[in-house]
């Protein structure tokens, strides 16, 4: 059986209908250091509260699954060391082995499912690594998009990534990738690339619809939300270019595989632009936040 757990506060907005988006916890355990993980998680949930919806932070607690954290559950997990990094292959394993895990991107759109919330705010998604056709390193988070109906609201695909196989990838698979509000997709820390947008929208209300027509086709999967950064806080794309380079040379050096390395990445990159790429992570979670949140109240009004 699914141990399913709400919060009082998410337990609540389902009680009254009011509407919800999830959050990943990827980002509180494999992004940032304590105690600045824990502020920006809270920092990110009154965004959405501000925007008059209501957060769910997903996470694996105990073999439990959390639907909403509670304070103090949010505080252990933000200091909690060596918890597992749970895409859609480990989920399951680790709720049925008693595990504590954090959701990526992935795992949050499973969660999100079986909660009936049907819009996520992150920060960027995974996607195809640069070098894929060596490694084959290819996240599950494309997987599935396509797969699973939750509108997922992110500044793209990481820059760390080869943005442009992971446009083709999603095509392939079938996925709307809707540019909030201009022709380029973004390429998360800079709020324009030179990728022409598969598609574009400008306000929440279309982008709930068409979450809505997916759902009444029939047609599994969901859609991805481009929004760019807030200019005031991007990094331009050539700021960016040697960092990435550099921080890729590193892993390779050192070895680094698997789940490990965009941890790794993110991580070497805050270093090498001393906590710029941090502090514009930051904003545009807040950003993808506040517009995720216009979206689930626009499709709690259509669906009601
Ligand atoms: N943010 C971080 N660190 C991470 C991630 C986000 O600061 O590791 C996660 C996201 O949850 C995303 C995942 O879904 O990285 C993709 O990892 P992979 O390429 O291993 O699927
Ligand atoms: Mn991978």
């Amino acid at each position: 059986m699914i141990e399913m757990v709400y919060s009082p506060e998410v337990e609540a907005a389902r009680a009254s209908g009011a509407p919800l988006v999830a959050l990943e916890s990827t980002i509180i355990t494999h992004g940032m250091p304590w105690p600045q993980n824990a502020e920006v998680a809270r920092a990110v949930e009154d965004e959405v509260r501000a925007a008059g919806a209501v957060p769910a932070t997903m996470a694996v607690l105990d073999g439990r699954l959390h639907v909403g954290l509670r304070e103090e559950e949010l505080v252990a997990l933000a200091q909690a060391k060596d918890v597992a990094k749970l895409s859609r292959a480990d989920l399951a394993a680790c709720m049925a082995t008693g595990g504590t895990g954090a959701t990526t991107v992935a795992a949050t759109m499973i969660a999100a499912r079986l909660a009936g919330i049907a819009v996520f705010a992150t920060g960027g998604i995974g996607g195809v690594h640069r070098g894929a056709e060596q490694s084959f390193d290819i996240s599950a988070d494309l997987q599935e998009l396509a797969q699973t109906p939750v509108t997922v609201v992110a500044a793209g695909a990481k820059a760390i990534l080869d943005l442009e196989k992971t446009w083709e990838v999603l095509e392939t698979l079938g996925v709307p990738v809707i540019a909030y509000g201009q022709d380029v997709l973004p390429a998360f820390w800079s709020s324009r690339s030179t990728h022409p947008a598969p598609l574009r929208m400008d306000n929440a209300a279309l982008i709930a619809r068409a979450h809505l027509m997916r759902v009444e086709m029939g047609l599994p999967g969901g859609q991805l939300i481009a929004n760019p950064v807030p200019v005031a806080d991007e990094i331009a794309q050539e700021d960016m270019t040697p960092v990435i380079a550099t921080a890729l040379s590193e892993a390779e050096a050192q070895g680094v595989r698997g789940k490990a390395v965009t941890p790794f990445l993110l991580g070497r990159i805050f270093e090498l632009t001393e906590g710029r790429s941090l502090t514009a992570n930051i904003a545009l979670v807040k950003n993808n936040a506040r517009l995720a949140a216009r979206i689930a109240k626009e499709m709690s009004d259509k669906s009601a």
